[in-house]
């Protein structure tokens, strides 16, 4: 495929510490104008820390590693571009399509460009009622299979949190606390569920990235790590909110892909962007923590 890089990316390949960043928040995950807001803002924090960030996305089917400004204005003022996921790359490329990359496939092309490191919001996962209706996120199928640690703040709030961890067990993905033993649950910075492992260090988790890739066990790493305490809103108040998303979106009868989005924004309106927010702080956050660990492992 055709990739194009911004002018930073460029200049920092296999020389300075890279963060990846996908572009679904930006896309279908918030709305416009805080969607570039937010993505410019998390940009700026991994400079601050020390890192080079790398959002990716695909315009006119060409694979975008780094943005320029005009490019996050496309990408986030249209409400009809795609969410592109594993099973969409080939076609995006082949008919010169425009849209966000989730964490899937932000993972494949992290992986194909050598960034080891990426910081997203929350992960899809097991969605609740998938005995019925299957909704499984391909994220946790990525993780089984490509090289890249993915920061983020645990699975969303939206899913069936036991259903998903028991699923990446199966597949062979590690949870690793960021400095907690619990599991964070997105909008939550805690929760009932233990994760596998806690680390205390960036440099910690740099060392597992390398064991586990350096013995070509291949696959990805999740490092859950905690929404700061001054936005974390409490697991029962949100669960209410989150159970009545889940009605409206039954009732308009929205599955597959159209789900997490509609979710997001309902959960959003529901508590007056107190959603947001939260959403925004953590991702913030984890692009911090995601700077120190690339930071690390570019070291070993
Ligand atoms: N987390 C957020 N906002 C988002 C997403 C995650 O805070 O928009 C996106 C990510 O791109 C993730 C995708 O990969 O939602 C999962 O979608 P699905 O459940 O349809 O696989
Ligand atoms: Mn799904």
């Amino acid at each position: 495929m055709k990739i194009i890089y911004s002018k930073e990316v460029a200049n920092a390949l296999n020389s300075k510490p890279i963060v990846a960043l996908e572009s679904t928040i930006i896309t279908h995950g918030m709305p416009y104008p805080t969607n570039i807001e937010t993505a410019k803002k998390v940009e700026q924090v991994i400079r601050d820390n020390g890192a080079i960030p790398a959002t990716i996305a695909f315009i006119d089917g060409i694979c975008h590693v780094g943005l320029e400004d005009d490019e996050f204005e496309r990408l986030g003022n249209d409400p009809n571009l795609l969410k592109i996921s594993r099973r969409d790359i080939p076609v995006v490329i082949a008919k010169k399509l425009t849209g966000g990359t989730t964490v899937a496939s932000t993972m494949i092309i992290s992986n194909l460009v050598n960034i080891r490191v990426f910081a997203t919001g929350g992960i899809g996962g097991v969605h609740k009622g998938a005995n019925e209706t299957f909704d499984i996120s391909a994220d946790l199928d990525e993780f089984s299979r490509t090289n890249v640690a993915v920061v983020c703040a645990g699975p969303k709030a939206i899913l069936d949190i036991p259903l998903t961890l028991e699923y990446l067990e199966t597949k062979g993905v590690v949870i690793l606390g960021y400095k907690t033993n619990k599991l964070p649950l997105f909008y939550s910075e805690s929760s009932e569920y233990d994760v596998d492992y806690r680390v205390d260090s960036a440099s910690e988790v740099a060392n597992i990235m390398k064991e586990k890739w350096d013995n070509k066990i291949n696959g990805g790493i999740l490092i859950a790590s905690p929404i700061p305490s001054s936005y974390s809103i409490d697991n029962k108040e949100i669960d209410k909110i989150i159970s009545k998303a889940i009605s409206e979106a039954n009732l308009n009868n929205i599955k597959g892909k159209k789900l997490t989005p509609f979710l997001l924004e309902k959960i959003s309106k529901l508590t007056d962007n107190k959603s947001l927010e939260s959403n925004i702080a953590l991702i913030l956050n984890n692009a911090k923590v995601a700077s120190e660990i690339a930071k690390e492992y570019f070291k070993k």
